[in-house]
């Protein structure tokens, strides 16, 4: 299931399902700092993409990814070209900057996407599994962060994906909310 709005003559398109089925540039992957895999939506982007994806980021990235910022590699065998890998906040309560790094692993990916002069991204809903950010919050930060920057970027198409009905009737509800207001 997908729904799509315009934005300052881009497009935004929410969409149900598994992030790494999407013909888009790039795929971003709500990594852990290792950058060795993990679960979640981490495992399924490794698992479809193949061993490339871990082998590259051994190479590349011996030391990971720190928590907000953002790396990038190729995509193996999924369609898209490459997959930005971003570890963001575990929640503790939402003193210890949990917010503004959550920000960070929006604004750090799509700056890397324009970086690569990226046509269209993915985004999953990052933090909100395992990491347990509340969602409706969450939503509002990548919402606003990431629409604050879009229309400045070589990106003309963004999507984000939603792997529940719920995540994605909230993500739907703070979209509209923004758009409108
Ligand atoms: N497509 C789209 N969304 C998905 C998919 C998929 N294939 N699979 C899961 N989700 P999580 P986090 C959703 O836990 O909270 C990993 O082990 C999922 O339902 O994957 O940032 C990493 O290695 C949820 O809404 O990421 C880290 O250690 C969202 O993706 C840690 O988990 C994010 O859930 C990162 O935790």
């Amino acid at each position: 299931m997908a729904m799509e709005f315009k934005f300052e003559e881009r497009t935004i398109a929410l969409v149900k399902g598994d992030i790494t089925k999407q013909e888009v540039d790039i795929i971003v992957n709500a990594a852990n700092p290792s950058l060795r895999g993990g679960g979640g939506v981490d495992g399924a982007i490794h698992r479809a993409g193949g061993e490339v994806i871990l082998q590259e980021c051994i190479q590349k990235y011996p030391h990971g990814c720190k928590t907000g910022e953002a790396r990038i590699t190729t995509a193996g065998k999924m369609a898209a070209k490459w997959v930005i890998h971003t570890p963001g906040p575990v929640w503790k309560g939402g003193h210890v900057g949990e917010v503004s790094l959550l920000e960070s692993s929006y604004r750090n990916s799509i700056s890397l996407a324009n970086e690569y002069k990226a046509d269209s991204i993915a985004f999953p809903s990052i933090s909100t599994g395992v990491y347990g950010f509340p969602i409706h919050l969450a939503a509002k930060i990548a919402i606003k962060t990431v629409l604050s920057m879009f229309s400045r970027t070589t990106l003309s198409r963004v999507h984000f994906v939603l792997f529940s009905e719920k995540d994605f009737q909230i993500y739907f509800k703070e979209l509209k909310n923004f758009i409108i207001n």
